[in-house]
């Protein structure tokens, strides 16, 4: 397979400018029918000849016409790639028919069957697989889509946009057409067609228009539909007071599908969902879910503008979309729950997660310049450092102007498919600032680090800060150059507790206040500092960068006492647990006695003592770095002894606290019924996290608790947690029964079974292998479904590190073995799931022989272009 490059973007030869379709619904033959009217692209229009090339995958063509002319064999030609007619007139219409497969469609891109229910999947280049079409962003028509179906077991046939005609037909048939008066381009099609049922509900606009919301789903999943419908109201109702966006159409849809690969899609006017990121139930689904639901809800809602109305030119702007839609999705969950939390929670996500990718083999920028497979760039860079980088716009501009920014884009660009440099052009214009050195963040890949240097004068009350810059080499990309970062920050007073005032040459910028770093090395000389400070830097994660300042113990625990700054506590807190891990790891190896950090237990203490009134803030603050994230802070991984570092400090607080851990177990236990509140979530948070250092330690009373808690049956959010808990202990004669009461009850729910295998599958006990080997077989787990592998091989791999990197190289080998298997039915889960394998330069020697080797055993297989590239990358 050969690199598509952005430089070499042209306008298409030729545009669509309204399609027609017709589906004849088939499990194995289904027939499309396709009208496009086509006309010659305006920027080529002086060019000669030009052919009609059509992309088109695994489709039969059974008949072609150009305006109600059949064409010879010898006028067109067909291969795996698509269609080519070498003559055509400039303005005319093609009629197509191609039979397709829904029922061998195990990729689940284009058209394919969920539970019989028939549905699509087209971004990013799903519609060839459905018709020859000119399957690209910037082309952007019109669409009237006639779906017909046998009316008893699909009674229900959707499509974008209004249902403008129904009937009968011969045959115990129906069809319904639809029409989507807006331009779209071809990734935003859908169909589904099955045996639904909704739940409806209405939204005013703030303009007065009503619109009708509805939810699809199959009939026993009718009862978990509330907390989505409030999500799309809430977020409806968001966009348009933050952004001043309503919504275009008089219906809105969502389904929710059982295999997806993604977690939702945001086709026009009709939604199609990952059933397990939108079905909720207290009963099944946990807080984390809950919030997940209304995340993605929001997410793809706002797409309706960030990324419909206003697309992509080409799949290099992806992140034009995805970046600023999750920024815009960050925002309204920071808005509608805890800010800080989310902040806390996103960070701790992406300072693991991205970070490992930028360090990686498959590092590429927020605009990355070549691709094999766009598939696999739907990645932590694009979505989440893409939102880092919005954010850091929103900061440098200040809302309103960003705001206004972001009203310039959307109105310029209406109906238009566009570039980063249109977006960030519009910020530029609104501010008057020059975003130069700025756009580098879209080009270079890697993590920035910044190291911070500071220096208090008594004598003449300065205080110097002096910031030095790189950003490491990447694959491709081996010099850098100086970013332009925005570093929030405040200087603490040692004595007051206060922020001081930051007078920076001669202006005073208040006690909370952005400076700019662009050069490699700069320093900051604030002038008038009346007492000694300890400097609060990067506050919020104003920036997607490592920030290092050789932090005292002390210092820490200082700013993790008064830091004003809710993130920098947090990170404090962090960075002080980093420091007593580091100590313990290095004693780990060394074969020397383990010794807790006392600065550490007396933290925790006051955390524990002194009342907080964000209960969720305070659990964030009470969990320690996961083993991923002290894994990132490594030159090399020491799986195991990073693992028995974090197992002691965990044990050691819990001995030291057990009574204040206790009595915030005790005090936060309540009898409401259950709601997916802030408080509630918080309450229950910081509960499950005392009961997690309570069992850490597994003393009677934390046995005690955890089975209560199980058996109480409260929520999703308790049962799991203990049954967690209890899982994961030495105590398997709990564990046991426990798994089995709970298989029982939710045997026929396979978003509860998930939950099941995950906690089993994350044992750090030495005997899980064979378990995943077990659970493999259970029936209900299937290798065509991309929740089941996610919930198994996903979470074995990815979140139980031990084991995982066992020293036999076994759970390498499992993890290979699957991905070999799903190269050949789902080539995009495949390319994700192999992904730890590729981080193989993090280990030491014997496990980078074993994960190598077992990336040259993939290698030798017959791959899609999806693993073809992540391998490539992978032992190059
Ligand atoms: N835009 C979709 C991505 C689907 C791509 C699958 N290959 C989900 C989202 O970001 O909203
Ligand atoms: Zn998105």
């Amino acid at each position: 397979p050969k690199p598509t490059h952005l430089s070499d973007y042209r306008p298409p030869a030729y545009r669509a400018t309204h399609t027609e379709l017709t589906f004849d619904l088939d499990s194995h033959a289904t027939r499309v029918k396709a009208r496009l009217h086509l006309e010659r692209h305006p920027e080529r229009a002086q060019e000669d000849d030009l052919p009609l090339e059509l992309k088109g995958a695994k489709l039969e063509l059974s008949s072609i016409a150009i305006d109600g002319q059949a064409l010879e064999p010898g006028e067109y030609q067909v291969d795996d790639k698509g269609l080519t007619v070498p003559k055509v007139p400039t303005r005319f219409h093609l009629d197509t028919e191609v039979v397709i497969n829904p029922q061998a469609n195990t990729a689940l891109e284009g058209l394919y069957q969920s539970n019989g229910m028939f549905c699509t999947q087209c971004e990013a280049q799903g519609f060839r697989r459905i018709t020859f079409y000119p399957d690209r962003p910037d082309v952007m028509a019109t669409f009237s889509t006639t779906v017909v179906g046998d009316k008893a077991s699909l009674p229900i046939l959707l499509s974008n946009g209004n249902p403008v005609e129904r009937g009968e037909l011969p045959g115990g048939k129906h069809f319904v057409t639809w029409e989507d008066p807006f331009s779209k381009p071809s990734y935003l099609f859908a169909l589904v067609a099955g045996d639904l049922e909704k739940v409806e509900d209405h939204f005013t606009t703030a303009s007065g228009r009503d619109v009708t919301l509805q939810i699809w789903v199959e009939k026993q999943n009718l009862g978990k539909t509330d907390h989505a419908m409030a999500s799309l109201k809430r977020a409806m109702r968001w966009d348009e007071e933050t952004y001043g966006r309503e919504y275009d159409l008089d219906l809105f849809m969502i389904v929710a599908v059982d295999d997806f690969n993604m977690g939702a899609m945001e086709n026009k006017g009709l939604n199609i969902f990952n059933s397990a990121a939108v079905l909720t139930h207290p009963q099944t689904a946990t807080d984390a879910t809950f919030q997940r639901v209304e995340g993605v809800v929001a997410h793809e809602y706002f797409h309706n503008w960030s990324g419909n109305r206003v697309t992509c030119r080409d799949w290099f702007q992806l992140s034009l979309k995805e970046g600023f839609t999750v920024f815009r999705d960050q925002s309204f969950s920071a808005d509608v729950n805890s800010a800080p939390v989310k902040r806390i929670e996103d960070v701790s996500f992406f300072r693991t997660a991205q970070f490992a990718e930028d360090a990686g083999p498959t590092a590429h920028p927020v605009r990355p310049d070549h691709y094999i497979e766009i598939g696999n760039f739907y990645t932590l860079t694009i979505y989440e450092k893409g939102a880092e980088v919005v954010r850091m716009l929103r900061h440098l501009l200040g809302w309103e102007a960003f705001r206004q920014g972001s009203d310039l884009y959307f109105s310029r660009f209406d109906g238009q498919a566009v570039t980063i440099e249109d977006f960030v052009g519009c910020m530029a214009e609104v501010s008057g600032l020059d975003l130069g050195q700025f756009m580098r963040w879209y080009s270079q890949a890697g993590t920035p680090e910044v190291d911070a240097h500071g220096e208090y004068d008594y004598a003449n009350a300065t205080y110097r800060l002096t910031l030095r810059q790189r950003t490491p080499a990447t694959p491709g990309q081996p010099h850098k150059l100086p970013l332009h970062i925005p570093i929030r920050m405040g200087l603490v007073g040692t004595k007051s507790g206060e922020d001081l005032t930051l007078t920076l040459e001669g202006e005073t910028l208040g006690r909370d206040a952005v400076i700019h770093l662009r050069e490699e090395e700069q320093s900051f000389l604030f002038t008038e500092v009346a007492e000694a400070p300890t400097p609060s830097l990067l506050r919020g994660f104003s920036a997607p960068v490592k920030l290092y300042y050789p932090y005292e113990r002390n210092e820490l625990a200082f700013l993790l006492a008064e830091d004003s700054d809710g993130f920098n506590r947090w990170d404090a807190g962090q960075r002080l647990a980093m420091l007593a891990i580091d100590d313990l790891i290095a004693a780990h190896r060394n074969g020397v006695e383990k010794v807790m950090d006392v600065r550490l237990v007396d933290a925790f203490r006051s955390l524990l003592t002194t009342s907080m009134k964000d209960k969720a803030v305070l659990a964030q603050m009470l969990v320690l770095p996961s083993e991923a994230y002290i894994a990132e802070q490594q030159p090399v991984v020491d799986v195991d002894a990073i693992h028995a570092a974090r197992t002691f400090v965990k044990q050691s607080l819990a001995l030291a606290l057990r009574d204040e851990f206790l009595a915030i177990y005790e005090a936060n236990t309540s009898d409401a019924p259950y709601a997916p509140e802030p408080e509630q979530i918080g309450e229950r948070s910081l509960k499950n996290v005392a009961l997690g250092y309570l069992m850490a330690i597994e003393d009677e009373k934390a046995v005690e608790l955890a089975e209560r808690q199980f058996e109480a049956k409260h929520n999703m959010t308790d049962v799991r947690a203990a049954l967690t808990l209890l899982t994961h202990s030495s105590r398997q004669d709990l564990a046991d029964p426990a798994l089995k009461a709970f298989a029982q009850k939710w045997a026929s729910d396979p978003l509860v079974m998930d939950q099941w295998f995950t906690i089993q599958v994350t044992r750090p006990q030495p005997d899980v292998l064979d378990r995943v080997k077990f659970l493999m077989e259970h029936p209900a787990f299937s290798l065509k479904n991309p929740n089941r592998v996610r919930a198994l091989i996903g979470a074995f791999a990815g979140q139980n590190r031990v084991n995982f990197h066992r020293l036999d190289g076994e759970g390498y080998k499992l993890l290979a073995d699957v991905v070999i298997e799903l190269n050949r039915l789902n080539p995009e889960i495949a390319a994700r799931l192999v992904i730890p394998l590729t981080r193989w330069k993090r280990f030491d020697d014997t496990r980078q022989g074993l994960m190598k080797a077992e990336l040259e055993r993939i290698r030798q297989e017959d791959l899609s272009p999806n693993l073809y590239e992540i391998i490539e990358k992978a032992l190059n």
